[in-house]
């Protein structure tokens, strides 16, 4: 017998037996698919309108109907079921639409950002062994045409291309059709729905396998917890391939409950006020400092916001005084997030005391989330103490895709995801996050690795020696700065900075600042850790920076 698949690695998400049969005892895992809920809503509010974005308003039934012939049309093409399809599309309606249209063909979406590059782009593509690509002819101002192209050139088996918009020598997506009946059924819900990216804290960004079951639950709950109902409207104003306003709840949190979506071509006022006035937005997700921005705007609008009735903040912490103005500026209920495409989400709710909302990043979802907080030899801490938080639980991931090495290092034997995150827990359960253990860098929501970026550096012939380091910022949250020993000949900072960018990445990623040093000057003898070293730049920085 032969394998009809092309993947060498095949998609898998398992949890052992035990906690497969508890889950499902709690009616957290109820057997529901993504092709099946859509199916379900499109019969049930055949009218509501579900997706608004530019001049598109699509009800419940034409977003199924979407679907279902994008998804034929893909199989017509040539795409098989179990097939990995890379999508990177913006705010806009199609994204949903092809999204739909992949669960619907049992194809496994691979979530990219409109900011990911060519370097992304084909690891995404590698790593998960797609073999279609879709992306919009443009988005604010990129010709994702362009990438396409050296994808292709790059990563051979990629053989599809789809384009949202004119096409060029790709194929359309408006042209796809195909028969209905070449449709598969509804997948097993224990499979592998989709695959959505880490920020990735070392090196490159892992892939997340995430089941129909455990995925649906993470935003079925959510709802209940901010309040999205048949009646809401969920406002998209961060990208909506980012996790946060994909689940948490997210648009898939609003179509389950057969809520309208309404996609902001950008995150800032500009964009999202007009629409939040003409659609009336209950609920919308933003990063701390779009808070920050939004609050200071709202006071100075003519639109009318009186609609917006829950403000959700996550992605990076949002310290205390910056809550106090976000809930001043915008007067409404303001709900932290504390969230990681792996799994665990955490929430205050809203009817927590305010100083609980104002100064934690909420407690779990779920009674069956299994939250530790240990020392740095996994023994437990006290409550009120700051240790490493691991988490097991019905949405939380037992492993990457196709990365023995990250799954080494990032969970333990029994299990539990090592997030990274530095916490506190209160009595209450809520957790105060106070930093983190890996050095990855958060600008404004968006995690850049600092092993990724040195590498890229270290690349160029004038760099001797890099260390890249997550600095205070008063905008950001946090930003990068690179400390550059350069070589025999002193590059220009611009230089440096068109070099990353030159190497196909994320301009989110390109350092926001670099400081040239003689030596990594250390009193330490011998060799030290380049985590260590981090933190040493780090704190000379910022002394001298204090001393001036
Ligand atoms: P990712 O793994 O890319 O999905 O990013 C998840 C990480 O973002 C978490 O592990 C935290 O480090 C960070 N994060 C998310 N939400 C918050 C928040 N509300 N406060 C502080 N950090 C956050
Ligand atoms: O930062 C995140 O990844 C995040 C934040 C809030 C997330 O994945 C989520 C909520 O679901």
């Amino acid at each position: 017998m032969t394998d009809a698949s092309p993947h060498t690695v095949p998609l898998r998400q398992t949890w052992p037996d035990d906690f497969v049969a508890r889950y499902r005892a709690a009616g957290h895992w109820r057997g529901e698919t993504f092709p099946g809920f859509l199916r379900t809503r499109a019969r049930d509010c055949a009218d509501a309108v579900a997706v608004v974005g530019g001049d598109t308003r699509w009800t419940y039934a034409q977003l199924w109907a979407q679907a279902e012939r994008i998804a034929a049309g893909l199989l017509a093409q040539g795409l098989a079921p179990g097939d990995r399809v890379v999508v990177q599309l913006g705010n806009i309606p199609e994204f949903i639409a092809v999204v739909c249209a992949l669960f619907r063909a049992q194809l496994v979406p691979v979530y990219a950002l409109p900011a990911h590059r060519l370097t992304e782009v084909a690891h995404f593509a590698r790593k998960s062994e797609a073999s279609a690509y879709v992306c919009a002819e443009r988005y604010e101002t990129f010709d994702y045409r362009t990438l396409a192209r050296d994808l292709q050139a790059d990563v051979p088996a990629m053989h599809h291309v789809f384009v949202v918009g004119d096409a060029a020598e790709f194929v359309s997506i408006d042209t796809l059709d195909g028969p209905r009946d070449a449709l598969p059924g509804d997948p097993d819900p224990q499979s592998v729905a989709f695959l959505q990216i880490s920020g990735g804290s070392t090196g490159l960004s892992k892939l997340i396998p995430r089941t129909h079951d455990d995925y649906i639950y993470s935003f079925r709950a959510s709802n209940d917890l901010c309040g999205i109902d048949a009646d809401s409207v969920y406002m998209v104003a961060l990208p909506a391939a980012h996790n946060f306003p994909m689940s948490s709840p997210g648009f898939f949190g609003a179509l389950y409950a057969g809520a309208r979506v309404v996609l902001s071509p950008g995150p800032g006022p500009d964009a999202a006020f007009p629409l939040i006035a003409r659609e009336r937005v209950t609920c919308v997700g933003l990063v701390p400092p779009l808070a920050l921005l939004w609050a200071d705007a709202a006071g100075k609008t003519t639109h009318d916001l009186s609609s917006l009735q829950v403000l959700q903040v996550g992605g990076a912490k949002l310290v205390p005084e910056a809550a106090r103005r976000v809930v001043a500026g915008l007067g409404c209920r303001l709900q932290q997030v504390f969230g990681m495409a792996e799994g665990l989400v955490n929430y205050t709710r809203l009817d927590d005391a305010d100083d609980l909302v104002l100064t934690t990043q909420g407690r779990p979802i779920s009674a069956d989330d299994e939250v530790l907080v240990v020392d740095d030899h996994g023994a437990p801490v006290a409550d009120g103490e700051v240790g490493h938080l691991l988490a097991r639980g019905p949405y939380t991931i037992r492993g990457y895709h196709n990365d023995d090495a990250a799954n080494a290092r990032s969970f333990t034997d029994d299990g539990f995801y090592r997030t990274g995150d530095m916490v506190q827990r209160l009595s209450s359960g809520h957790l105060v996050v106070q930093g983190r253990a890996t050095d990855h860098i958060n600008r404004a929501g968006e995690k850049i690795s600092a092993e990724e970026i040195e590498d890229h550096l270290l690349a160029h012939p004038q760099v001797f020696d890099v260390a890249v380091v997550s600095i205070p910022d008063e905008f950001l949250g946090e930003r990068s700065c690179a400390f550059v020993i350069p070589g025999d000949e002193k590059p220009r900072p611009a230089e440096l900075k068109a070099w990353v960018r030159g190497r196909g990445l994320a301009a989110f990623k390109v350092p926001d600042q670099i400081v040239f040093v003689d030596a990594f000057g250390t009193t330490a003898v011998g060799k030290i850790s380049r985590r260590e070293l981090r933190a040493q730049l780090r704190a000379r920085f910022l002394a001298e920076r204090q001393a001036e």
